[in-house]
């Protein structure tokens, strides 16, 4: 039961698998069980390019808490796992956005949702294809899978080979 959500995972500091797994964990304990994952994407540093390469996989889950609450509980993690928020777009421990929302759009001072960058971004389009390229995204008109194929985006996002 409870809200379709969809969140994008981030991590360039560190082991960066390590802080991917541990942040599914306490999604799934924090916000809802999981219902989907994404693969596990390497992805070239957009926004700030010198920086360590990120990887990025996005997650499914069921969440009993609103979009306010959602983004508290995401924030949490944040602080849980140490990640000090420093440089904007600069490199991090553990990020977490909420991408979608059900059908919903949201316009508050701290949360907007669909996430506003989701067109422009093939680290986040790539994985987020992979598990739900059919949902249409609010204020688009469009499915995962069209603004992936009309992305302006250029930087490279390629599987994690874990062999
Ligand atoms: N906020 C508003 N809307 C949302 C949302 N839908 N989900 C607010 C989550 N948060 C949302 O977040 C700052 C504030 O955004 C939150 O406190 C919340 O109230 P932050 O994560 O500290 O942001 P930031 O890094 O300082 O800036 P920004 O613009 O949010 O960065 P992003 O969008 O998180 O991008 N390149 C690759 N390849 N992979 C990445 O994962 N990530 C970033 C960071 C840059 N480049 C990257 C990647
Ligand atoms: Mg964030």
């Amino acid at each position: 039961m409870g809200e379709i959500v969809f969140v994008g995972l981030g991590s360039n500091l560190g082991d960066r698998a390590h802080h991917l797994a541990e942040a599914r964990t306490r999604l799934a304990t924090q916000a809802g069980p999981l219902e989907a994952s994404s693969a596990v994407y390497q992805t070239e540093p957009w926004g700030l390019a010198d920086q360590p390469a990120f990887y990025n996989q996005v997650v499914q889950l069921a969440t009993g808490l609103p979009p306010r609450e959602l983004l508290a509980a995401l924030l949490a993690i944040e602080q849980q796992m140490g990640r000090h928020r420093q440089q904007r777009w600069g490199p991090r421990l553990i990020d977490l956005d909420i991408l979608l929302y059900a059908n919903q759009q949201v316009a508050l001072p701290e949360l907007t949702v669909p996430h506003p960058q989701l067109a422009n971004r093939r680290f986040v389009l790539v994985p987020l294809a992979q598990i739900a390229a059919e949902v249409t995204v609010p204020g688009t008109g469009q499915t995962v899978a069209q603004l992936l194929a009309n992305c302006p985006d250029t930087l490279r996002v390629w599987p994690v080979d874990f062999a």
